[in-house]
C-alpha cells in the first residue's frame, strides 16, 4: 500500500448516488477513505488503519459525489456548423439541411480533412472543459468518418485522449451515422462495409456499435444487421433511436441486449416496456431536443413507471447539441423534460455508468470503486441542476489524484 496516495475526506456531506429511498444516497457525517485510487472505505467512526498515514481534506460541509458521467457524446470532429444553426433560424430543418448534404456530411468532410492531431487538440479542450465540471468518465463515439480509415483514425483519437487524459474515455463506432456521399442512394451497400469491414477492424479500439436509426438516416433491417455484427465481434450494441419519428429501433436494440437506447423524444408507453425488460438504459439528450427546438418530450413518466433506468447526456456534437455543460444538461432534463433533480444527477452517475457497462468502477461512491470524486461548493445537492451556466465544481479526484 502506497501511503502517498491515501487521502481521508473528513466533514463532507456524501452524495454516494447510490440507488434507495435516501436521496442522492446522501450521508451526512461521513468520511471517506481513498487508498492508491480506490475507494477502500466509507463510514463515520474508527476507519481503518490506512487512515492513520492518509492525507485529511476537510469538507467543511460541502458537498462530495461520484465524478459525473457523459455517457453520449460525439466530442471529435472537425470544424464547426454555426452557419447551419444559423440557417436553421432562418427556418431550414434540420431534416432539409440533412438531404441538401449538410448536417452530419458537413462534418464528415471537415472530420475526414482534418489530422489526426488536430481531431486530438481540438477534442482535448472540449474533454478538458468536461473535466473542469467534474466529469471523471467520458463516452466519445466515432460517425464522422465514415469510411474505415476515417472511423479508425477517430477511434485512435478516442484512444489517445483516453492515454493522455487523466479521464475515462470509452469509445463507441458509430460508423452507421449517415450514407456517405460515396454511397449515395446505395445505403445496403455502406451498411455491408460496415458490417464485413469496419466493425471486424474497430475490434479492441471500441465497447460498443451504435447505430442511427432515423427517417434520414438507417431503417430497422439495417440496424439489426449492425446488432447481428457487432455481437458476432462481441460488441455491446447502442441506439439513436425515436428522436424525430418512432421507428421501433428503441424496442429492437433492448431485445438485442443494448446497454442504452437514446434520444427517445418518440418513444411510445410500450417501448419502455421493453428497456425495462431487458434492462436496456434510456438515455435522454436535452441539448439535441433544446437546439432542434424539437416538441416531443420523451415519456419520462412511462418510464418511471415501468421502472427503466434513465440516464442523462450531453451529446456533445457540431449540429444537433453543441453542448459543452454537463450541469445545463441536469437543468434541462429536470426544466424540459420534467425529471427531478435528484433523477438528472443519478442520470449523469450510476445510470450513465450503467448505459456504459462502467457500474464495476464508477456511476456511485462505493467501496471498491474507482476514487473518481467531484467536490461542489453547494449549500444543497439540488443546486447541481438548478443554476444555469453555473459551475460549483470546486475539484475533482480521478484515481485518488487531484486534477
Ligand atoms: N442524432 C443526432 O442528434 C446527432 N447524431 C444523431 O444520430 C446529430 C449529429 C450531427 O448533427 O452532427
Ligand atoms: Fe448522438
Amino acid at each position: 500500500m502506497n501511503h502517498n496516495n491515501s487521502i481521508l475526506f473528513d466533514g463532507f456531506q456524501l452524495l454516494t448516488m447510490e440507488p434507495g429511498e435516501v436521496p442522492y444516497g446522501w450521508l451526512k457525517n461521513h468520511r471517506l477513505l481513498v487508498e492508491d485510487g480506490m475507494i477502500t472505505w466509507i463510514g463515520r467512526e474508527n476507519p481503518p488503519a490506512g487512515a492513520a498515514h492518509a492525507t485529511t481534506i476537510e469538507g467543511d460541509g460541502k458537498f462530495l459525489s461520484p465524478g459525473l458521467i457523459d455517457c453520449h457524446t460525439h466530442l471529435v470532429y472537425g470544424g464547426n456548423r454555426a452557419d447551419e444553426w444559423e440557417q436553421r433560424l432562418n427556418g431550414v430543418s434540420y431534416e432539409e439541411i440533412a438531404r441538401q448534404g449538410g448536417g452530419i456530411l458537413s462534418s464528415v468532410r471537415a472530420t475526414r480533412a482534418a489530422s489526426e492531431d488536430e481531431l486530438f487538440q481540438s477534442a482535448s479542450k472540449r474533454v478538458i472543459g468536461f473535466m473542469k465540471q467534474g466529469v471523471s468518465t467520458i463516452e466519445v463515439k466515432s460517425g464522422y468518418g465514415l469510411d474505415l480509415e476515417s472511423e479508425l483514425k477517430m477511434l485512435r483519437v478516442a484512444k489517445r485522449l483516453d492515454d493522455e487524459l487523466p479521464l475515462t474515455v470509452i469509445a463507441t463506432l458509430l460508423a452507421a451515422h449517415a450514407v456517405p456521399p460515396e454511397f449515395a442512394s446505395r445505403s445496403d451497400d455502406y451498411i455491408d462495409m460496415v458490417c464485413k469491414e469496419i466493425i471486424p477492424a474497430s475490434v479492441g479500439m471500441c465497447q460498443a456499435v451504435d447505430v442511427f436509426c432515423e427517417s434520414i438516416a438507417f431503417d430497422l433491417r439495417q440496424t439489426e444487421r449492425v446488432f447481428r455484427a457487432a455481437a458476432d465481434h462481441d460488441l455491446k450494441i447502442k441506439v439513436h433511436a425515436e428522436q424525430l419519428t418512432n421507428s421501433g429501433a428503441a424496442a429492437l436494440a433492448a431485445e438485442h441486449g443494448a446497454l442504452s437506447a437514446d434520444h427517445l423524444e418518440y418513444l411510445t408507453t410500450s417501448d419502455c416496456d421493453f428497456l425495462a425488460k431487458h434492462d436496456t438504459v434510456a438515455t435522454l439528450l436535452p441539448g439535441a431536443f433544446y437546439t432542434l427546438q424539437e416538441k416531443q418530450k420523451p415519456p419520462v413518466a412511462a418510464l418511471r413507471e415501468v421502472g427503466a433506468a434513465i440516464a442523462i447526456a450531453s451529446d456533445s456534437n457540431p449540429g444537433s447539441s453543441p453542448m459543452a455543460s454537463i450541469l445545463m444538461v441536469a437543468n434541462m432534463a429536470c426544466t424540459l423534460f420534467g425529471l427531478t433533480p435528484n433523477e438528472a444527477i443519478a442520470g449523469l452517475t450510476r445510470n450513465a455508468a450503467k448505459a456504459l457497462d462502467a457500474t464495476g468502477t464508477a456511476g456511485t461512491l462505493s467501496v471498491g470503486k474507482n476514487a473518481d470524486l467531484a467536490v461542489w461548493d453547494i449549500a444543497s445537492p439540488a443546486e447541481l441542476a438548478y443554476g444555469i451556466g453555473h459551475n460549483p465544481c470546486e475539484s475533482v479526484y480521478i484515481r485518488g489524484r487531484r486534477i
